[in-house]
């Protein structure tokens, strides 16, 4: 029976799960499927740990999610075509949920599919090679659980470990004598450290947005974030402003490349990720940076160099838990035989040229209309229900709007989803006012 490794149980391994899944539930016979996870429970990021550092069995902590952490693009772009969320939450819900409410809805998904027994859990992989003789890979794990590392084989692989959890951390000249704490934003938890301090923010996008809004609602004195390229030039409230790069600190005092010094008590590295991979040999390692278009990679998840081995998730993201699907879909297809694959030249010039228009994007807006073709163009390719991606893409805009007039306010916004047609009610509390960020609170009706 061919087997098929999945590395990771995150919102990219569990579409892996549900696509196999659906398709045994039509009568097609599927491969064994093997689900490693490192840590104890599905859900990836999603999941939210206390933990920085290591965790409880010396594993690097996978988890980056942080305590009040709302999702930062509507829901609505995000929704499973194949489980809406008011099937979850049998009524619609507003459009910006908190962490615990997005988990809450991956997990009913797979729970509802019963793939649970596919995964392994608290098994991290530690090495993946291919066996050029018997073309199979060969899989090595460690059971934390009962301290057992053992090897199996597999005909595919697929690596959807994620890339927003191994930290990119630059150094500034005094940092290592700065007079107060420094941390990545993979160690960030619970902005109430930072209440009545001044707090720096390094880096631009996503991160930094959102984790100096966090610290400034929940109490920060002032907040400044620094930038390489160019500020994030939202409308930001009082107590909060940009400065170009931090060139050096001296004690307490950061010094900015205009010549202005500000005394900070904590700097926030939002500084993005690294794609790693510590378990994959070399033959088989994506390297690439964030971005919209990793190389190698055919219709953005093939390894063009074995087609055995697929990868999950890896392109930087506006869409999300749907492109997973998406991909996982299609992916699936492959292996199951549906979809012929070409050879390795045709496949490297198709997405050589997804490369080249890459390259030409210039704006957000650019790259949401770009990742949205390439969604529709996987899902045109299996039996993943159809939605409307042109309007998907237009919640994108009217969100990117709706964040460039209000930044602290975007959130209060609803939208129609685009799998049911129904709108999103108004969330009873603005986020502002929003201290608790508990699945209980979001969903009671005021
Ligand atoms: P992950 O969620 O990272 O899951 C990967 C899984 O692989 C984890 O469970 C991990 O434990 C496991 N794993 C890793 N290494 C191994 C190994 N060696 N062996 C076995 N298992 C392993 N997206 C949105 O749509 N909306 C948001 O609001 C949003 N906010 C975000 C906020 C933060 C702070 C971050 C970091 C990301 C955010 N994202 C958001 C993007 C996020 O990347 C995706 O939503 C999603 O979690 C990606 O799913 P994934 O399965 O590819 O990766
Ligand atoms: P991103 O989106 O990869 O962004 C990384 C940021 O880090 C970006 O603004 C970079 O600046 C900045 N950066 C990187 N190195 C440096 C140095 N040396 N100095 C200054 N600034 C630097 O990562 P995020 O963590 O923000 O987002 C990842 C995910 O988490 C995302 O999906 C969100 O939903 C949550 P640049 O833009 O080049 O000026």
């Amino acid at each position: 029976m061919t087997r098929v490794a999945v590395i990771g149980a995150g919102p990219s391994g569990t579409a892996v799960l549900r696509a196999f899944q659906s398709a045994a539930k039509k009568k097609t016979k599927i491969p064994e499927i093997v689900c490693f996870e490192k840590q104890s429970d599905w859900g990836g990021l999603w999941n939210y740990t206390w933990r920085t550092g290591l965790d409880e069995h010396g594993e690097p902590v996978h988890g980056s999610m942080y305590r009040y952490l709302w999702s930062n693009g509507p829901k609505e772009c995000l929704e499973f075509a194949d489980y809406t969320f008011e099937e979850h939450f049998g009524k619609a819900i507003p459009s910006y949920p908190p962490r615990a409410v997005l988990w809450d809805y991956i997990k009913g998904r797979v729970e509802k599919a019963k793939v649970r027994k596919w995964v392994r859990f608290s098994t991290p992989v530690r090495m993946v090679e291919w066996d050029k003789k018997k073309k199979k890979f060969n899989v090595t794990v460690h059971d934390r659980v009962k301290d057992k590392m053992y090897t199996e084989q597999f005909d595919n692989v697929i690596v959807a470990n994620g890339h927003f959890s191994t930290p990119q951390v630059p150094e500034f000249d005094g940092i290592k004598t700065f007079n107060g704490r420094v941390m990545h934003a993979h160690d960030f938890r619970d902005a109430l450290e930072f209440k009545d301090k001044d707090v720096l923010i390094v880096g631009r996008s996503y991160s930094a947005e959102d984790i100096g809004s966090q610290c400034w609602k929940y109490g920060a004195r002032s907040v400044t974030a620094t930038y390489r390229t160019k500020p994030m030039g939202f409308k930001w409230p009082k107590g909060f402003e940009e400065r170009p790069l931090l060139q050096k600190l001296v004690g307490k005092t950061a010094y900015f490349k205009d010549g202005s010094t500000k005394d900070v008590d904590a700097i926030i590295l939002c500084t993005g990720y690294q794609h790693h991979f510590p378990f994959l040999s070399e033959e088989l390692r994506l390297k690439t940076t964030n971005r919209m278009w990793p190389a190698d990679l055919y219709k953005g998840v093939i390894w063009e160099d074995n087609p055995k081995l697929s990868y999950m998730g890896m392109q930087d993201q506006f869409y999300t838990f749907n492109m997973f699907d998406a991909q996982a879909w299609y992916v699936r297809d492959v292996i199951l035989g549906r979809i012929k694959l070409p050879k390795k030249d045709a496949m490297t010039k198709n997405s050589k040229a997804w490369r080249k228009r890459e390259l030409t994007l210039e704006t957000p807006e650019h790259a949401i209309w770009f990742q949205g073709d390439y969604v529709k163009e996987l899902i045109a390719a299996t039996d993943y229900p159809n939605f409307d991606i042109e309007a998907t893409n237009k919640t994108f805009m009217d969100w990117e709007h709706d964040k460039a007039a209000d930044i602290m306010g975007y959130r209060n916004k609803a939208y129609r989803s685009l799998m049911t047609g129904n709108v999103a009610p108004v969330h009873h509390t603005p986020w502002l006012e929003a201290m608790d960020d508990s699945l209980e609170t979001f969903l009671k009706v005021k």
